[in-house]
């Protein structure tokens, strides 16, 4: 039974063949299947292992200074990826792999495993393309480069605030970097390139889109004047061993910010270690009581009131004056002075009873023209535009406070705005953090016979008998107002801690620039203004001018100098000069030099 029989033969034979037929057959339709009918879901699936769009990062444009000088630059610069499924299969590599890019090992297993679902992790960013090149010749699987851009900034720490910086996305975290981010960064675009095995890009397919760069930006700033500037306020930060300080220049013309200064600073190239705290701009975040730096616009609104002229004469007493339950005080007993000299010693009950003459409205008019209490129109991120309260609640006692700077507060930014009006006319302009084509329409706030009067009687503070003679450049007129002011503190005012103040313009016959200095406490025994900040005031403002090439208008003052041979000017003589020692020794510094030696090497 076992054997096979002939009529069973033709049987298997037909078992066989349709067996070997339908193989076939099934052959046949997987093969069309594969070719034509799947074939555009196989191509796909293909191209999607080794056909990749990346994106092609644009470059962010430049933020210079008014004249071209580079203050943020963007560099080329490679950044380490890897495929983490392939480098894990590579673990013998990572010591190596570890070791040149200063990574923990142990520390990279686990990023790894961690993500294993992906397939692109960042090993190391923006590394130099010595280090790039470096470890590409390793030639561990699964690791590859992209290409970005680093941001570096040249000036450092002397305009860190004011340019600010980006993140490792090269995306505007603060400053003007993030206040013109969307004009600076551009569009990244992308190509189409096949990668092989190893993730490894081995042609490059097809442009998709390009990158579209990003603009670059001229700020207002004059890089030579915020060096100046820096040099000087650290210097006198140092010395004083002061808390914090800014400094802002203006340009009286346009508005335009020529320097703005802070202390502390940071170096925005290497930002691992810092203080929040010392990143703030203080000079456009930082609010404070202006004091005396108030009084020439009190002065003002008593002119424009017609009762009060620049010789009017006004008791000032004992320097004891009570309103309501506050007493105003003076530091040193003055008796009948007349306006001008209210200004000159900085008289707080000659400044009260100008304010108590007057209506409340016309007082808080004048604060309010100058801009206290709103934003300064420079778009500066995080900007504080102060308090200035309505007039409505003023009191006696408020009025009687606010005529000398307490009761409202103002940022150094607000401040220098506000005197840009008595240096030009009675003209308000916007603040501007870009260089401009052409001055703004200025809007006339105050009536140019006051606002020149007022600036005739800052005058008289940087001369004989004034609080601020150290404020003043050889050469040149110059015009002022110290403040020394207590600061607030919770239920009063600090006994011991104190700001110093000086606000001014010059030169006088023409004014090209304004300036505020504020240094906040002051802790090496001198704390008023006229002493601490005045003197920073005369250094950076003799070396702005001398830069910008502005004429001298006191060319007399220079030729007595010679004369006398002693490097001493006129203002350094005269009653205040015993009651302020130090004095000449400051003047002299900056008559021979706008960069007195002790200042070398602060930076
Ligand atoms: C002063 C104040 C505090 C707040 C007084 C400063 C007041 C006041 C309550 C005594 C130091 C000091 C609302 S002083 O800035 O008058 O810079 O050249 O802090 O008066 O009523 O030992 N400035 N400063 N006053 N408070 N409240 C003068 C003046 C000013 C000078 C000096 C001497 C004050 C010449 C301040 C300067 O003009």
């Amino acid at each position: 039974m076992t054997q096979n029989t002939p009529h069973t033969q033709p049987v298997r034979l037909l078992v066989v063949l349709g067996v070997l037929g339908a193989i076939a057959l099934l052959l046949v339709w997987r093969a069309l299947d594969l070719q034509i009918l799947s074939n555009d879901f196989l191509q796909d699936q293909g191209d999607a292992r080794h056909l990749r769009e990346v994106a092609t990062p644009a470059h962010r444009g430049m933020i210079a200074d008014r004249n071209g000088e580079p203050l943020a630059i963007s560099t080329p610069v490679d950044s380490v990826w890897a495929n983490p499924q392939e480098l894990l299969a590579a673990r013998a590599q990572w010591p190596h792999l570890a070791r040149l890019l200063n990574i923990d090992a142990k520390g990279l297993g686990r990023h790894l495993t961690s993500r294993v679902g992906r397939e692109f992790v960042y090993l190391k960013r923006n590394v130099s393309p010595d280090l790039a090149e470096q470890v590409m010749a390793l030639g561990v699987p699964g690791v590859s480069l992209q290409r970005g851009y680093r941001r570096y900034y040249p000036a450092g720490e002397v305009a860190a605030h004011v340019v600010g910086f980006t993140n490792v996305d090269d995306t505007g975290q603060e400053g003007l970097e993030l206040a013109y981010d969307e004009w600076l960064h551009g569009m990244p675009g992308s190509k189409r390139v096949i990668k092989d095995r190893l993730g490894r890009v081995v042609e490059n397919v097809e442009r998709v889109s390009e990158p579209l760069p990003g603009k670059d930006v001229a700020l207002s700033i004059d890089r030579r004047l915020q060096y100046l500037a820096y040099r000087e306020l650290k210097a006198a930060i140092q010395s004083s061993h002061a808390r914090s300080g800014s400094v802002v220049m203006l340009d009286v013309n346009t508005g335009e910010v020529l320097a703005l200064v802070n202390q502390p600073s940071f170096n925005p190239n290497n930002r691992a270690n810092l203080r929040g705290d010392d990143f703030r701009n203080r000079g456009v975040t930082d609010v404070f009581e202006p004091g005396s730096t108030i009084k020439p616009f009190t002065v003002a609104a008593a002119l424009e009131t017609g009762k009060f002229r620049p010789t009017t004469m006004i008791d000032t007493g004992s320097g004891l004056f009570k309103v309501g339950n506050h007493t105003v005080r003076d530091v040193h007993n003055y008796g009948v002075i007349d306006v001008s000299t209210v200004i000159q010693k900085s008289s707080n009950v000659g400044a009260t009873k100008m304010a108590l003459a007057m209506e409340p409205k016309q007082l808080w008019s004048i604060f309010s023209r100058v801009g206290f209490g709103a934003a300064s129109g420079g778009r500066f991120p995080g900007e504080m535009t102060g308090a200035l309260s309505g007039y409505e609640g003023w009191g006696e006692v408020e009025r009687a406070t606010l005529s000398y700077g307490y009761g409202l507060s103002v940022t150094p930014l607000q401040l220098a705005r506000a005197y840009m009006v008595l240096a030009n006319g009675g003209q308000f302009k916007p603040v501007s953090f870009v260089h401009l084509a052409e001055p703004p329409q200025g809007e006339q706030v105050m009536r140019p016979e006051v606002a020149g009067q007022v600036l005739k009687m800052m005058e008289s503070v940087v001369n004989a008998g004034g609080t601020g003679l150290s404020a003043g450049v050889p050469g040149y007129r110059v015009a002022g107002k110290t403040g020394t002011v207590h600061k607030s503190q919770a239920g009063g005012y600090a006994a011991d801690r104190y700001l110093a103040l000086f606000a001014g313009m010059a030169p006088v016959s023409k004014p090209r620039l304004v300036m505020v200095v504020m240094i906040d406490e002051p802790r090496s025994g001198e704390y008023y203004g006229g002493l601490v900040a005045a003197p920073v005031f005369g250094r950076i403002m003799a070396g702005a001018l001398r830069l910008l090439d502005v004429a001298p208008d006191d060319v007399q003052s220079l030729r007595t100098q010679l004369v006398q041979g002693d490097g001493v000017g006129k203002n350094a003589t005269g009653a205040a000069v015993q009651a302020m020692p130090g004095q000449p020794a400051v003047r002299q510094a900056h008559v021979s030099s706008p960069q007195p030696k002790h200042m070398a090497g602060v930076l």
